[in-house]
Order: C-alpha cells, then structure tokens, then sequence
C-alpha cells in the first residue's frame, strides 16, 4: 500500500511542528504549506521544524491567495488535510481585526474550496478555538455550548467554523473541527501568556531582567500540553464520520494560579517581580473558559494526561535549561 499522504497549513506553528513529527512515526508522507519569507530565512522561521526538515516536503504559498493553494492541493493529492494555520494571537486581532479577519477567514474558505475542487476525497480537519465561548454562556463548555466570539479572532474561528460545516453538508467533505482549548509547551510561542511568564521566570532567575510586566491575572483558562492535542487531531481524521469535538483537560486555573506556580518553581516569589501593565488589558476579556472533553474521551477514546502543575514545570524547566546550565528547577 502506498504511504497515506498529509498535507499541514501551519506546520511551522506549534501545533504543525508536533503534528508533522506524529505523522512522520506513522509514516505519513508530510507536506506542509509556508510562506515565501519562511523559505528566506529558515534558521529562524522554520526553527520547530529544523529536525525533520530531511523528511518533509515544503510548499510555499499564500493563504490570501486561492490559485496558489489550489495547485498545492492538486500537486500534493493529500489523503488528510490539517488546516492550521491562522494569526493566532487573540490580544493582536484588536490591533488588526482586518487582517486577522482576511487570513482567517478567507484562508479557511480557501482551503475548503481548494480541497473541494482538487481533492475532493481528502479528509479536512479545521483548528476551531475555545475562544468561540468568548463570553461563555454556560460552565463546563461543550459541543452544543452556544458561541460568543469576544474578539475579531474569535469571530474568526466562528466564521471558519461555519465555512467547515458548511462544505460538510453540502458538499459531503469529510470535514471535522477541533474546538481546542488553550495548549502550550516549550515550543509555544513567547507572546503568549503561559511561555511569557516561564521564559520571564528564566530571565529572572538568570539575573538578565529584574520585572515581568503582565495584563489581567485573573482570566482563567483549561490548559493542556500540545503534543497530545494534535493527537486529537489525527484521531478525528481516522472516524468514519466527520463530527466536532471539544478538546481540553476539564481544570481551570488562573494567570495568577500559573505565575505563582511558575516563579515558585525557580524559587522565587512572582509577587516580587510581577508589575501589572493596563496597556495589556484586552478592550473586552474572556474571563473563564474549562471545556468538557467527554466527547472526545468516548468517541475518539482521547484522554489528556498532562496535567496543569506537569506542564508548569515542563515548561519552566526547559526555559531555564536555555537560560543558563546550573538552573534548576526547585521541588515545591
Ligand atoms: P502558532 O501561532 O504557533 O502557528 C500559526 C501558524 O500559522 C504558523 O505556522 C504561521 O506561519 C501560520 N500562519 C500565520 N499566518 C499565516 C499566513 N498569513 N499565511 C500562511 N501561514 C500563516 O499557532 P498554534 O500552533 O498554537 O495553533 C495552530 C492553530 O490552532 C491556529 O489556527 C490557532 O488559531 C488554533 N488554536 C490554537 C490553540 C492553542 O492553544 N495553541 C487553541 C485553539 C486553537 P509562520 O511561522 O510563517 O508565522
Ligand atoms: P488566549 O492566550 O488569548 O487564551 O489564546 P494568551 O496566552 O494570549 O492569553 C491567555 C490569558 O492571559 C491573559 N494575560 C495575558 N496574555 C498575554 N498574551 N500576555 C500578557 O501579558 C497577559 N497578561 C494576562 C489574557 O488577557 C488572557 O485572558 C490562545 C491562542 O493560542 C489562541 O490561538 C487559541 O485559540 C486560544 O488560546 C484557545
């Protein structure tokens, strides 16, 4: 039998890097879209996939442009299509609703219409967000909680989330979504809370900065490990029915609850170092989000195990180890 093909938009992201590598140990034939610069500056745009870069083909393109990714649809022939990529920085989306709203959206439209036309047989699998509760409207979210998007990225998500549907019913597209909630790892990028506040801790305890400047600390998210969420993933594509599955860990703990724990682990107290900023308030917050995963955990038979003080730890431990050799973590 020839190897399964997979074709990732975003393979450069956090997610991308782990879910090519899962492919690959499936043995997966992998493709990834990226951007032109991508190519041009590979050291530092292609650094969470520089050890698989050998195993891998990449495909430059433009998700603003719907001729360019339907020849990569029709080139590559995928089996399974994982769309991920987006402008996925919620806090920026208010600083740039349009462009957040035109790579979101019509990139996801794109695709879906690329996959149609060329790939009619592919398996299409969207990265919707927990970020589509927004205000939420009922506690713990699941797939039938109603959507109220707080921001032009979650709007987005919305949008994409209708788009996918939609090709689904009418056009047969084996097309699943991932309401994922928020994961992280040491590969999340450094704008966004959970890795801010661990490489902050690093620098802090390394003795290059003294203060870690921080927004709301009271929002609390379900935080769960990256890795095993793009497992999810996969596992929606392998159903024989395409559906919507809620992925998320079922805990919910604080910014605070996270620096606390984060600068405790370095042996360090964060009200010692965390200065509050208003410029990093959001114009309108989401305060609370903790999913229901029981879906996910009945029909795909996926479980999270990292739990919230392991990915803490993991996290920390790893920005130390970066930020200097004799930095450990402390046992609390
Ligand atoms: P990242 O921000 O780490 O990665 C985003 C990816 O999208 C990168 O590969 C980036 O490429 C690519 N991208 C952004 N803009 C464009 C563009 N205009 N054209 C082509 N590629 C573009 O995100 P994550 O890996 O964390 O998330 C993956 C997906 O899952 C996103 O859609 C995100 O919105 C969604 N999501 C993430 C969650 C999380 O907690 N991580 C939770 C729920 C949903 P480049 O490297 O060139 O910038
Ligand atoms: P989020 O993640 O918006 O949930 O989106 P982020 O880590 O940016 O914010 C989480 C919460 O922390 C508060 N906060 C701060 N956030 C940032 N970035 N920087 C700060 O200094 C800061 N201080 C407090 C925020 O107000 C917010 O409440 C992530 C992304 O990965 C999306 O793409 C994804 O869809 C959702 O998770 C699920």
């Amino acid at each position: 039998m020839s190897r399964r093909r997979a074709l990732i938009s975003g393979i450069t992201g956090q997610d991308g890097s782990y879910l090519a590598e899962l492919l690959l140990g499936k043995d997966y034939e992998v493709h990834g879209l990226v951007r032109r610069v991508a190519l041009e500056d590979p050291s530092h745009r292609l650094r969470r996939i520089a050890g698989i870069l050998d195993r891998i083909t990449l495909h430059a393109g433009s998700l603003e442009s719907f001729p360019s990714l339907y020849q990569m649809v029709r080139r590559v022939d995928p089996d399974e299509c994982y769309h991920l990529a987006a402008q996925s920085f919620v806090s920026y989306s208010f600083d740039d609703e349009f462009s957040t709203l035109n790579t979101n959206i019509n990139g996801t439209h794109y695709m879906l219409a690329a996959i149609h036309e060329a790939a009619p047989h592919c398996r299409f699998y969207f990265a919707g967000s927990s970020e589509m509760f927004g205000k939420v409207e009922e506690t713990p979210q699941n797939e039938r909680t109603r959507f109220h998007p707080r921001s032009a990225y979650g709007i987005s998500k919305v949008a994409g989330f209708d788009l996918t549907r939609n090709y689904r019913e009418a056009y047969g597209l084996h097309a699943s979504i991932g309401i994922l909630f928020n994961h992280e790892s040491e590969r999340r990028g450094f704008e966004f809370v959970t890795r801010k506040i661990t490489a902050g801790v690093a620098a802090i305890a390394s003795g290059a900065k003294s203060e870690l400047r921080l927004g709301n600390l009271e929002a609390r998210r379900d935080w769960g490990y990256a890795p095993e969420y793009v497992a999810a993933m996969w596992r929606m594509l392998q159903q024989d029915t395409p559906d919507d599955y809620v992925v998320s860990t079922g805990e919910s703990h604080s910014v605070r609850e996270f620096a606390e724990l984060a600068f405790s682990l370095a042996g360090l107290d964060y009200r010692d170092h965390v200065a509050g900023d208003p410029l990093l308030y959001r114009p309108a917050e989401v305060d609370l989000l903790i999913g229901d995963p029981s879906k996910a955990r009945s029909r795909l038979g996926w479980e999270p195990r990292t739990r919230f003080e392991d990915l803490v730890r993991r996290m920390v431990t790893a920005d130390l180890e970066t930020a200097g050799p004799t930095l450990k973590v402390t046992h609390v």
